[in-house]
């Protein structure tokens, strides 16, 4: 083989472990259509037949749910910024069933992995690669081997160390079909005489739908639209529609520079439910050893690399 053959070779593998064929999955695609065409006849409904009972409920369970993803799998399964115990720990894993975004460990690596190589072709919503892909687009298709490869050497032992992950992870199928579509649909048909139509499409379906699209929000958006005073350098951002809609989680440069802060933010509580929530729970003494970032050290950080947005 010539010098020529053999660098055309490596040049056309580089090419396509850079932009692998999309290899979409149908079933999902076809999942999520019917699940945000589902959404749009939903809101029709909370228009003109759902009890405002069933609206207030469905808002608490996105509250609950949300909690799930934010305090739960994402600050303390996937970044041990604070620490639980057992009672908090199940409380947290039901809610993150309600909220039925993959199992805990399965959430928790493909975020430890989106952490240490952000937006390269390892990180499995890679925002390089646009808008819908960070998104939702990410979901419908095979992930680039890149993820697989490189996420082999991110060590997630101490997330299945937990029987509760464990537990979930066993028995996920039969726990998210009743905690996210079987109670919400259940309650307000109960507890307040909702016909099983409305309740299922207001507090199962559309509540769903909303929670996922916000918590993909801090994929997408956040990783485009917003300032940088922490690290100009890298793309995740502050973005105050996220912050508010994602319960807090949108303080997004601050947290991919300083991800093991409990609060993912500099301001504590400020338009912060999740650290609210955790904070309460502290105070009951369910949740300890909240990590945090000194002053000093955020200051001298926003000082030499921030876009001085701050
Ligand atoms: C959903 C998740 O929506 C949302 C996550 C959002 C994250 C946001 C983070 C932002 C910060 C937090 C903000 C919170 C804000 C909340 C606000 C709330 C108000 N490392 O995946 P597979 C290996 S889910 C290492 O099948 P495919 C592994 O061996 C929605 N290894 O890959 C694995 O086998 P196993 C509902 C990895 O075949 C094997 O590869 N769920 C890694 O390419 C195969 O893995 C759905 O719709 C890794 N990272 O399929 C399901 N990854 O697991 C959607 C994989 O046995 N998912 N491996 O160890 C799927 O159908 C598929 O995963 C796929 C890819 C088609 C997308
Ligand atoms: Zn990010
Ligand atoms: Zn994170």
């Amino acid at each position: 083989m010539t010098s020529n053959s053999i660098s055309s070779t490596v040049t056309e593998t580089e090419k396509r472990r850079s932009s692998p064929k999309l290899q979409i999955v149908w079933k999902n695609v076809f999942i999520f259509a019917f699940l945000h065409a589902a959404s749009l006849y939903a809101i029709q409904l909370v228009f003109t037949s759902a009890k405002l009972k069933t609206i207030v409920f469905a808002f608490l369970l996105y509250v609950a749910s949300g909690v799930g993803v934010t305090a739960g799998v994402h600050r303390l399964w996937a970044h041990r910024s604070y620490k639980a115990k057992w009672p908090l720990r199940l409380l947290l894993a039901f809610f993150n069933s309600v909220a039925f975004q993959n199992d805990i460990y399965e959430w928790s690596r493909d975020h430890r992995v989106h952490h240490k190589f952000s937006e390269t072709d390892a990180d499995p919503h890679n925002a390089k690669r646009g808008f819908f892909f960070s998104h939702i687009g990410w979901l419908m298709v095979r992930k680039h081997p890149d993820v697989i490869e490189k996420g082999k050497i991110v060590d997630c032992s101490d997330i299945l160390a937990d029987p509760i992950v464990r537990f979930q992870r066993k028995y996920y199928t039969p726990i998210v079909f009743l905690s996210c579509f079987v109670i919400p649909t259940v309650v307000p048909v109960w507890s307040w005489g909702e016909s099983y139509w409305n309740a299922f499409y207001v507090a199962g379906i559309l509540r769903y739908c909303w929670t996922l699209n916000v918590t993909w929000l801090v994929n997408s958006a956040a990783h485009m639209w917003g300032n940088r005073p922490y690290d100009r350098s890298i793309n995740p951002r502050e973005n105050k529609y996220v912050i508010v809609s994602a319960m807090g989680e949108g303080f997004h440069n601050y947290h991919h520079t300083f991800p093991w802060d409990y609060s993912t933010s500099e301001f504590g509580t400020r338009l912060n439910v999740s650290t609210v929530f955790i904070d309460f729970m502290a105070a009951l003494g369910l949740a300890y050893d909240r990590k945090t970032v000194s002053p000093d050290v955020i200051k001298r950080q926003r000082e030499r690399h921030g876009d001085g947005s701050y």
